[in-house]
């Protein structure tokens, strides 16, 4: 980059400390100095959100300084989420996605959505806290092919085995898959509850939705 690139790192300690401002400023300079706008997901963003995790662990920060920086990176994701959508290809398949039921947590659900879409994928996103049942229906209705839910709660978690089931019991686990993600699942849990995917990225997802719809 040349030396009148925008300073990336200044996007991390942004959203580290929650000065949407800033966020707004300085990925609007970086996406016109022409960087890669999934590059500012996650190299800068989302390790600063981790930081905030690490912060909220060890009591440094609090709820409030949680949802400021929540709130910038959504910001600044509103900016950069249309930019991953345009890079989408031919339709691929029909995807409905939430969080699960008493979880509020939705930015990397929304990411993983706009991927989604990115990548030729149809998505119904049914926001935060959401029942098994509503997942089943609304994937009945559009004629879903993937059922994409995401935790962030360890208590939270063990929602997404009522999906499983939910889908079980509705006949519907040949036409249409289950993927779960969210920072406490892992490919153990998923295997556990007989979900049939799991990812640990957004750019991950798009590649098992791919596998699974293929
Ligand atoms: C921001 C945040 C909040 C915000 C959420 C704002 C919002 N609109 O989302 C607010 C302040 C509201 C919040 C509230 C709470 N939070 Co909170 N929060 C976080 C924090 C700091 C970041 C989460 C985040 O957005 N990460 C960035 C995104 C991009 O990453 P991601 O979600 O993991 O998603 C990626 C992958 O996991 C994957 N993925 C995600 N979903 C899916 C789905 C599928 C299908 C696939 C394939 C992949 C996939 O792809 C994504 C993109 O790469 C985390 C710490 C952390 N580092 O995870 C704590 C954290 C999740 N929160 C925590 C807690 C405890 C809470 C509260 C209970 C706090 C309280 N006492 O009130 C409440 C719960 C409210 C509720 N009922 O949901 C704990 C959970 C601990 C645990 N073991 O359960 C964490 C881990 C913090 C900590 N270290 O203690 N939180």
């Amino acid at each position: 980059m040349s030396d009148n690139s925008p300073d990336l790192t200044k996007l991390f300690d942004a959203v580290l400390v929650g000065d949407a401002k800033a966020a707004l400023e300085i990925t609007n300079a970086a996406l016109a100095a022409g960087v890669d706008p999934q590059c500012l997901i996650t190299e800068q963003m989302t390790p600063a959100m981790d930081e905030v995790g690490k912060r909220f662990e060890n009591h440094e920060y609090f709820v409030p300084e949680l949802l400021i920086a929540a709130r910038a990176m959504k910001g600044a994701l509103e900016i950069v989420r249309p930019l991953l959508v345009d890079r989408g290809v031919e339709p691929v398949g029909r995807v409905v996605i939430g969080t699960v039921k008493g979880d509020l947590h939705d930015i990397g659900k929304g990411l993983v959505a706009s991927m989604l879409e990115g990548g030729g994928f149809e998505v119904t996103d049914l926001g935060v806290d959401v029942s098994a049942d509503t997942f089943v229906e609304k994937a009945q209705e559009v004629n879903a092919s993937i059922i994409a839910v995401s935790a962030l709660l360890t208590t939270t978690m063990t929602g997404m085995k009522a999906v499983v089931e939910a889908v079980q019991a509705a006949g519907l686990q040949q036409a249409c898959k289950v993927i779960v993600g969210g920072a406490p699942v892992t490919q153990q849990y998923a295997d556990s509850i007989g979900a049939d995917g799991y990812s640990n990225n957004a750019s991950a997802a798009v590649a098992l939705a791919r596998q699974l719809v293929a």
